[in-house]
């Protein structure tokens, strides 16, 4: 029973008036996908105390069936992205794993290697000063590629958590070849029709210097590396004054705008929900993307279709399934908001000078209250109208605390 239906007549009425088609917008909307990642649905994360959560996940196929439930109260969240080797099954059989996701209505996504838990890696990865490092983690992201075509994913997802603690530690010219040669060997490897994204951060585990610290140098990388390799966004990398979707307008316009992994940076790292601190952020940061795309003017690699948009967060505090559909319908709501800007006023503001004029035709679609539209949204895609709600009375979160208690271990094989 849809209860919005009246406000979404009122709803339908000004967004005609102001010359927007609801059906586009709608059809937009049904085509959104947000990929989860496996890791938060477990006991994983932070590097303070992690809070053990009763009912976490604890195998891959846990995660799955977690990832299964997202997407049935969402219908927007029908993948998966996995770490290696935290879902490594035993035996190796990651075609049985990719039959079980399928069997749920599931695709498995990004592949993420993990070079940054070895002993090894203390001085770093692929820009340690031992060879033999490299090549152990070089060969790892290698191993990763043919995971890649066993599991049918088309992204390989990189963070080094390379970089120095003390001035002097490493030569940082040196470092940056290290980085870039074995990066040059690993692209062969990827599976054709995929892509590497490379992500960035500005500062930790390395504290004086990290290898990769910027979209500048993260750019400049991929750029080197040629077409199979972009950007990858991690909001919680940033200095808390960074104007992310500035640096969204700039990557799609060179088409290099590979994905993100959302989360809030109000923590610089991975453990807030997407949007809840800062939605305006967020929504800015679709309207970026559906500027570009309705420009028509950016390179066929920097369309909407083309981005990964990826969740990366390991809640700790708060439970992770109920975590996870908030951040999912964050996202939803922000790239609701931000196909409702009217794009012809603002244009003839912004090219009338008119600042205020333009900042408020911004802020007024970021007010608009969507609810009644993904009322109906949902109605049509035949998904609960509120998925929390549904969540909280589904009794799942019962069933998954009694079938697998409380588990201190982050991650866990199939
Ligand atoms: C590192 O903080 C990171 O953002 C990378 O994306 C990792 O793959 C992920 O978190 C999980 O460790
Ligand atoms: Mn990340």
């Amino acid at each position: 029973m849809n209860t919005f239906k009246k406000e979404y007549e009122l709803f339908t009425e000004k967004a005609i008036s102001q010359g927007l088609d609801i059906n586009y917008v709608k059809s937009a909307l049904k085509e959104q996908v947000i990929e989860t990642p496996s890791w938060g649905y477990a006991n994983s994360g932070t590097r303070f105390q992690v809070f053990p959560w009763p009912g976490a996940a604890v195998t891959t196929t846990d995660k799955l069936n977690d990832t299964s439930m997202v997407h049935k109260l969402t219908g927007i969240a029908p993948s998966v992205a996995l770490h290696i080797p935290w879902d490594k099954p035993e035996d190796g059989d990651f075609a049985a794993m990719r039959q079980y996701a399928e069997s749920l209505g599931l695709k498995l996504g990004a592949i993420n290697p993990n070079v940054f838990q070895d002993y090894e890696y203390m001085l770093g990865s692929i820009a340690h000063p031992s060879t033999a490092v490299q090549q152990k983690a070089l060969d790892h992201m290698i191993e990763c590629c043919e995971i890649m075509r066993k599991t049918g994913s088309n992204l390989l997802s990189l963070w080094f958590a390379d970089g120095t603690n003390y001035a002097g530690q490493d030569d940082l010219r040196g470092r940056k070849h290290r980085v870039e040669e074995n990066l040059k060997k690993l692209m062969p490897y990827l599976p054709k029709d995929s892509r590497a994204l490379l992500e960035y951060k500005f500062f930790e585990p390395g504290f004086y210097s990290t290898d990769i610290p910027d979209w500048g140098s993260s750019y400049l990388m991929t750029n080197k590396l040629g077409d199979q390799a972009q950007v990858l966004i991690d909001l919680g990398h940033h200095p808390l004054g960074a104007n992310i979707e500035q640096i969204v307008a700039f990557l799609m316009d060179e088409g290099k705008m590979g994905g993100f992994h959302f989360n809030s940076h109000r923590y610089a790292d991975d453990d807030l929900m997407v949007g809840s601190v800062n939605p305006f952020e967020l929504f800015l940061i679709y309207h970026e993307i559906v500027s570009a795309v309705e420009s028509g003017d950016v390179p066929a690699s920097g369309t909407a279709k083309a981005i990964a948009f990826m969740i990366d967060q390991s809640f700790n505090i708060e439970g992770k399934v109920a975590a996870m559909i908030h951040s999912v319908i964050n996202c939803q709501e922000a790239y609701a908001k931000a196909l409702l800007v009217p794009r012809n006023a603002l244009k003839e503001a912004q090219l009338a000078g008119d600042v205020l004029g333009a900042h408020r035709v911004i802020t007024e679609a970021f007010k608009t209250d969507v609810r009644p539209l993904l009322a109906q949204l949902r109605e049509e895609m035949g998904v609960p109208e509120d998925p929390i709600e549904a969540y909280r009375k589904s009794g799942y979160e019962e069933k998954i605390r009694a079938a697998r208690g409380t588990h201190t271990s982050s991650g866990g094989y199939q």
